[in-house]
């Protein structure tokens, strides 16, 4: 079967399929809570309604839908975040996480504090080290099945969380500090070995670059979906971020101005500008 790929547009939804593209009638939270998702869009893939590019530009994929993170899923984040909680007595919890059968699974973003392709990301204002964590993001409908995934930045102060980790909530949320998009791929799974890759492009240079196979994670996708939705309940669906196992050297910040490219081949680039203020 032909990939399928979902956008948010500025005039509405579409789907694309084997390089066409075909406007949607839906609602955007009605339409990632179909029964048979799959199946609705291969029908609305007529030829008659096939258009060459989209009308609009990207928004972020999202309406209605909670953001939520899991933490310390690859090996990388883990020892990052010994190391930066080290000073403050940080201990073990990260250690001890990393391997419980309960997942680290944080707020991140409320609908609105969300940035889309092309939209600035933000460092807070009383932060001085701040880094993008690029991720694949599970895409779950409210009865907790995976409809797809899209690409997340989970933009962290690591200073805050590194003084005391009961600041993970000041340095994960905020205005700015969450970028989804570009597209959703429908699928239920994606390939272990399938790559993401980051590069940060300062004054024209690549300052920093990374990449990891997204199954190097230690959680399975679908215990992480069972663990979120295990007393909560999301009428319209969640966005689950899977954690990073990119963390550039300790002495990289972002500075406004950066350009963040994150890149999943199946499922698009996500590209933000580091804001000014
Ligand atoms: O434990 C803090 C947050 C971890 C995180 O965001 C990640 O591993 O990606
Ligand atoms: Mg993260």
């Amino acid at each position: 079967m032909m990939p399928l790929r979902l956008y948010r547009t500025t005039t509405g939804a579409f789907v694309e399929r084997d390089g066409g593209f075909h406007a949607l009638p839906d609602e955007w939270d009605a339409l990632v809570n179909r029964d048979d998702l799959a199946g609705y869009l291969e029908r609305q893939c007529i030829p008659g309604n096939r258009l060459p590019h989209l009308d609009g530009s990207f928004v972020a994929p999202i309406v209605s839908q909670e953001v939520w993170a899991a933490g310390v899923t690859y090996e990388r984040s883990r020892s990052a975040r010994l190391e930066e909680s080290k000073a403050a007595g940080g201990g073990s919890f990260y250690d001890r996480v990393y391997d419980a059968e309960r997942p680290e699974l944080f707020f991140k973003a409320a609908p609105w504090r969300v940035r889309g392709p092309g939209e600035e990301v933000r460092i807070r204002r009383d932060a001085r080290w701040t880094v993008p964590e690029p991720e694949v993001a599970l895409y779950v409908n409210s009865a907790g099945r995976i409809i797809g995934f899209t690409i997340g930045n989970d933009v962290s102060s690591r200073d805050i969380e590194g003084e005391n980790p009961l600041y993970l909530p000041q340095a994960k949320i905020y205005d700015g500090a969450c970028a989804l998009g570009p597209a959703v791929l429908v699928a239920d799974t994606l390939p272990h070995d399938t790559p993401i890759t980051i590069e940060v492009v300062r004054g024209g240079k690549v300052i920093f670059s990374g990449a990891t196979p997204f199954g190097r994670m230690r959680r399975n996708p679908s215990t992480l979906v069972e663990f979120l939705f295990r007393e909560m309940s999301f009428p319209h669906g969640a966005i689950l971020l899977t954690g990073t196992g990119i963390v550039p050297p300790d002495e990289f910040t972002l500075c406004a101005g950066d350009e963040v490219t994150i890149h999943v081949s199946p499922i698009g680039t996500l590209v933000n500008l580091v804001g000014k203020k």
